[in-house]
């Protein structure tokens, strides 16, 4: 196996000594596309061949509300977190590479059940299987939300960490364009819409590279050569994550630290001491806020019975509550008395149209 891998990946190494030559001579233009759709191919190949030689089967039982995974280098702290946010005890050591296997545990953050997972540590090559790195990935993609486990003493492992995330073609915090393609028989590549801020000839290169000569496409979103090459071949993966910056007890400049590394990479920030419990309850809400999700209560018509709490996503209307409390529900609805949050007044009457906020209470009308 090694064999193959070190064929891929001297074939990778000389297409992008190709591409680098060609790159800036427009006479060769044609040849680009090709020459980086067979990088994409040869990325492709080398990636599953690694899976292959690390290929142990994975799987963890989703439940809750919400999944999210603590990702990071080994020691940053990640089983330390998960003890004091989660209902779960996972070994913390001053070792690396203590924790093995995926251990899960749930938070319990507005009455929402979120699941939470400690990984194994990572560390550079992950994604080409070292130290169990694919494993901790493939779990991490199917999560709702990554939290990066940063140790502060040791900022540079955030972009280590984007790097092998990258490597797998796993987009973080980017919003994926809108991307329309429609295969034809004949006529050539037609570009009707272009915002991708490629010219129309690097698109049709790409679209040649990948084997594709007669199509309709329009892409609404700015996008890179690498990212439409990784969208057309459908491997882009695109995954939200926040970053618990760890350990400031050890660093008395954590604030500047933190506010550094949210400024340049444009993502949230949320120094802790997971030792010291300091700073949880807003990593809590960071966590909460980044899941887009909302809490709201059941109360029943009468009776002084207890709430029942429901998570819904962003954005969910009465309408959406009656549905997940019953489907039959939805259709007898007449209205919903509301209060909290998201009404004008106590009791306010509204539609099924009305948007929810965390915090609401309905008690839902039936049109008997
Ligand atoms: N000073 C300080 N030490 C911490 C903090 N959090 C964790 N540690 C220490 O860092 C070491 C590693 O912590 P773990 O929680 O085991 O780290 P991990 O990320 O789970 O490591 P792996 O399982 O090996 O990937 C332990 O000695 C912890 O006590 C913190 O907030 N402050
Ligand atoms: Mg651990």
């Amino acid at each position: 196996m090694a064999d193959k891998k070190e064929v891929l990946q001297k074939k990778i190494d000389e297409l992008q000594e190709e591409y680098s030559k060609t790159k800036d001579n427009k006479a060769t233009n044609v040849h680009i596309g090709k020459i980086r759709a067979k990088i994409a191919e040869a990325k492709k190949e080398l990636v599953a061949a690694s899976k292959k030689a690390h290929g142990k089967g994975f799987f963890v039982k989703k439940t809750g509300d919400a999944t999210v995974a603590l990702v990071g280098f080994p020691s940053a702290g990640k089983s330390s977190l998960i003890n004091v946010i989660a209902n779960t005890r996972s070994k913390t050591a001053q070792y690396a590479f203590t924790t093995t296997t995926i251990i899960p545990g749930t938070m319990l953050y507005r009455d929402a059940h979120i699941q939470v997972f400690d990984m194994p540590g990572l560390i550079e090559d992950a994604h080409l299987g070292k130290g169990g790195g694919r494993m901790v990935i493939s779990a991490a993609k199917s999560a709702d939300l990554i939290v990066f486990v940063i140790d502060i003493n040791q900022i540079q492992q955030f972009e280590k960490l984007m790097k092998e995330l990258n490597a797998l073609e796993i987009n973080i915090n980017k919003k994926k364009p809108y991307i329309q393609l429609t295969e034809q028989l004949s006529g050539g590549i037609r570009i009707e819409v272009n915002k991708s801020g490629l010219s129309e000839e690097d698109i049709k290169e790409i679209l040649a590279g990948l084997g594709t000569h007669n199509a309709i496409i329009s892409i609404w979103g700015r996008v890179t050569d690498d990212e439409l090459i990784s969208i057309l071949s459908e491997r882009a993966i695109y995954l939200r994550a926040i970053v618990a910056l760890n350990k400031i007890d050890t660093n008395s400049d954590y604030k500047k630290i933190a506010e550094a590394l949210s400024k340049a990479h444009n993502i949230e920030v949320a120094p802790i001491s997971a030792t010291n419990q300091t700073n949880i309850g807003e990593l809590k809400e960071k966590i909460y806020n980044s899941l887009g999700i909302i809490t709201v209560y059941l109360k029943p018509k009468t009776g002084e019975e207890r709430l029942m709490p429901m998570v819904l996503g962003k954005g969910a209307t009465v309408g959406d509550a009656a549905k997940k409390f019953h489907t039959a529900l939805a259709n007898e609805l007449e209205c919903a008395q509301i209060s909290g949050p998201s009404a004008k007044f106590a009791n306010q009457k509204v539609g099924a149209a009305h948007v929810l906020e965390t915090g609401d209470t309905i008690t839902f009308i039936r049109n008997k």
